[in-house]
């Protein structure tokens, strides 16, 4: 239904807030019966991409030669690598090291969350390998000694990495202690509850379901409100030194 034009979506100079009234789908290359939601690019300066894929049962994305991250949000894939098929359920995780041939397969109608990076080779540390995992098999840990405000990271804290994605769970009314300004850009799903999200000077109101990229020292801060907790995927680049360029 249309809104007289009105939407909570907002492009900015450094920041993106994507709701899905606004969301409009397109074929990658490769994609079978599949569609994607790209929520951010370089073409607006981002230095990786993030997308939503549908798929319809039996669906499939294309390849890349980029490193991948995917995340299952509902439903389930067939991921296969090295001869092997996992199943990938919800919250269902893998990390795919460039030029890794796989294929993920939609074992019935899913959305699953994708990141898309060139790596940053650094000398003398290997490349990370392949993790396929589960939200659920991952420990969390409160963000500054707060309990009401729980990380998950669900890669490995190794230099070899040059992106981290971590889940953070708020429970209602729990906030981020600070305004955080910082050199790293973040790519965020929403899965969850909602709240305010600051982005620059600006103060929205978010809800599961919305995408928000966040430039290099975009002022950000978070608080959850409502009565069930508010959860979201975050992407950030890490481990890179600020004059490292990508090395596809
Ligand atoms: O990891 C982070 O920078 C995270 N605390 N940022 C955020 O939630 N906006
Ligand atoms: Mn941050």
């Amino acid at each position: 239904m249309h809104n007289l034009g009105r939407t909570r979506s907002s492009q900015q100079p450094n920041h993106l807030l994507l709701t899905a009234d606004t969301f409009v789908r397109t074929t990658l290359p490769g994609m079978k019966a599949c569609a994607a939601i790209v929520h951010i690019s370089p073409a607006l300066g981002a230095k990786f991409t993030e997308y939503t894929a549908e798929f319809e049962a039996g669906g499939e994305l294309g390849s890349t030669p980029a490193q991948r991250f995917i995340f299952v949000i509902d439903g389930g894939v067939e991921l296969e690598v090295n001869g092997k098929s996992s199943a990938l359920g919800a919250r269902g995780y893998a990390y795919l090291p460039a030029r890794l041939p796989h294929r993920v397969v939609a074992a019935k109608a899913s959305r699953v969350a994708v990141v898309e990076k060139p790596y940053q080779a650094l000398d003398s540390v290997e490349r990370p390998q392949l993790i396929i995992s589960n939200e659920d098999a991952v420990s969390s840990h409160p963000l500054e000694d707060d309990p009401r405000l729980q990380v998950k990271c669900l890669l490995p804290d190794e230099m070899s990495f040059d992106f981290a994605v971590n889940t953070m769970v708020y429970q209602p009314g729990a906030s981020l202690s600070m305004v955080e300004m910082h050199v790293m850009e973040h790519g965020l799903i929403m899965l969850e509850g909602g709240g305010i999200y600051r982005l620059g000077d600006s103060w929205y109101p978010v809800t599961a379901g919305d995408f928000i990229w966040m430039g290099p020292w975009c002022p950000q801060w978070f608080g959850a409100i409502g009565k069930v907790p508010a959860k979201y995927l975050i992407y950030k680049d890490w481990n890179r030194h600020p004059l490292a360029g990508p090395q596809p």
